[in-house]
Parts: C-alpha cells; structure tokens; sequence
C-alpha cells in the first residue's frame, strides 16, 4: 500500500519553568492541550510554516526558534504518515492571546496536563523539556492507543 507522508510543525514556548500550550478548540485534537502548528502552506518552509502557525493560533512572533525533534504518527489502517517537526521557542514578542483555534494557557514544567493531551506526549516531553533532540515513531490503534512506539535521542535531525 502506498504510505502518503504529511509534514506539519509543532511548537511548544519553553520560558523555563513554565510552558504554553493551548487548548485545540476545534479539528483534530480538539479538546486537547497542546503546543501550536499544523500544516504547511503551498511553497512555504518548515520554520516560516512553525513561525506563522504560533502567530496564528497564539498572537505571538517568535524570535528563537530550534528544532527539537521529529516524530512520525501512524495510525492503524490509514495508510497516512504524519510527520511531525517538533520546535523550541524561549523568546517571542506578543502577549499570548486567545485564537478561534486554540486557548493558550503558561503551566509549570511539572504541571503539565499529561492526561488531556496527545498519550505519546508523555514520552517525549521530558525529552524535550531537558533541551535534547529525539526521534522516533508512535503507532495509534483504537480510541488512540499507542501499539507500537520507539523514540530515541539523536544529534541530527535534517
Ligand atoms: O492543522 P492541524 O491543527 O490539524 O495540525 C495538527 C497539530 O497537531 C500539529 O501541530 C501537529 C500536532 N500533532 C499531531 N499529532 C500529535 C501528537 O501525537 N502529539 C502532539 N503533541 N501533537 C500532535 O498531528
């Protein structure tokens, strides 16, 4: 079967100790707490996609943006690769503001709310947290449980 690979970026604020993530409003994983980003738009980069995704959803310009990671989500019986490129922020402009898509809110590095977002986030959040890079592959099954997961530190990532 022919897998379809979609890329999006996802960006999480990390002004230590405290994190912003927004509650998805709507779409896929409305409901959710999670970091800002989606697709790319026709033509456009990986980080001018990340920048213009956390103006949008969080009214905020980012200054420094770093790639942390890069994670490819699977889900059983769709042939779709979701590839997701994981970035880092700890200096933006703006002040964090409500969007139609998501409701940013700043939680303690030791607060975050594992158990309303995405179950891979737990894995690789620490990671994350601890200014390291990682990779890895998640396979959702029903009511999106994890089947199969790897997940390591790398040095590179393209
Ligand atoms: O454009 P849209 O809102 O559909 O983009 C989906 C966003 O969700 C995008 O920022 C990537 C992100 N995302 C996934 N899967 C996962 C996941 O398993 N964990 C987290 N934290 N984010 C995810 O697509």
């Amino acid at each position: 079967m022919e897998q379809k690979r979609k890329i999006l970026t996802l960006c999480v604020i990390h002004e230590h100790p405290r994190v912003l993530l927004g509650m998805k409003k709507r779409g896929f994983g409305a409901g959710r707490w999670n970091g800002f980003g989606g697709k790319l738009a026709p033509g456009e980069s990986i980080e001018d996609a990340a920048r213009r995704e956390v103006r949008e959803e969080a009214g905020i310009n980012v200054v420094s943006l770093e790639k942390r990671g890069i994670i490819e989500f699977e889900f059983e019986g769709n042939p779709e690769i979701l590839e997701v490129h994981i970035f880092h922020s700890d200096v933006f402009e703006g002040i964090p503001s409500e969007s139609e898509e998501m409701k940013p809110e700043w939680f303690h590095k030791d607060e975050i709310p594992f158990d309303t977002m995405w179950p891979d986030d737990i894995y690789w959040f620490p990671l994350f947290l601890e200014g390291k890079k990682f990779s890895g592959r998640f396979l959702f099954g029903k009511d999106d449980t994890i089947l199969h997961k790897t997940l390591s530190e790398t040095d590179i990532l393209p």
